[in-house]
């Protein structure tokens, strides 16, 4: 069943760490009760059946809390009916994957301007990162700043989320032109890992209710 919610419902999204000693079901347990609306299953180790049985658990505890999108694998995204996908610039085209998943939500990774221009014509949101350097990202691009990040989501009609590096300092910049926010090291590598995902998602709602009433 598709979701009530949209990406407008969105403000901070939390991607799962494989990095945590919490399981990724409690993760994102406690980022549903932060308020948190969407959710991206990424796990770039497991098996492909691990990945599925992790995917079904978070799809049921997103249910009507939060939109569900399932990182890189559009054929787990589509075994477990979650409510979108999320690809990088390696994995299949946006045009291929679209036949796949319909009008599920497709969400592409971008990192210059033009594969920005390139992906807004296909997906439904796009990323633009990494803002700062990043150590999650294996092989992460150059960092685009938030100046780069800003001049990027003004430019595309799609919404943007930007990711990579983000701090907590650069929330009421970001809030100018983007519509979304990530960051895992920033909440996930703090013991006030609640807080700190409560405080991205409040302070960055707050914002762009400010800027965008
Ligand atoms: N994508 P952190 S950077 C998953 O540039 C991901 O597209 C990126 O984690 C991109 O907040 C990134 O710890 C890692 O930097 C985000």
């Amino acid at each position: 069943m598709a979701s009530s919610l949209s990406l407008e419902d969105v403000n901070y999204y939390y991607i799962s760490s494989e990095d945590m000693e919490m399981s990724v079901s409690e993760q994102v347990s406690i980022a549903l009760d932060c308020g948190v609306k969407m959710i991206q299953y990424r796990n770039k180790n497991g098996t492909s059946r691990e990945m599925y049985r992790d995917a079904l658990k978070l799809k049921k505890l997103c249910l009507e809390r939060a939109l569900f999108i399932v990182n890189d694998r559009v054929d787990i995204a589509l075994a477990v009916e979650a409510d979108g996908v999320h690809l990088g610039q390696e994995d299949l085209p946006g045009e291929i994957a679209r036949c796949l998943i319909g009008d599920m939500i497709l969400g592409i990774s971008t990192h210059d301007l033009g594969q920005a221009e390139e992906a807004s014509k296909i997906a439904d949101y796009i990323g633009i990162g990494p803002v700062h350097k990043t150590a999650t990202k294996k092989n992460a691009d150059e960092a685009l700043g938030v100046q780069g990040i800003l001049d990027i989501a003004r430019t595309v009609d799609v919404p943007t989320a930007a990711i990579g590096g983000v701090r907590e300092a650069d929330i009421s910049q970001l809030a100018q032109e983007v519509d979304m926010l990530c960051a895992i090291s920033g909440v996930c590598c703090d013991e006030r890992f609640t807080e700190r995902v409560k405080h991205f998602e409040k302070h960055f709602h707050e914002e762009k209710r400010r800027l965008k009433p």
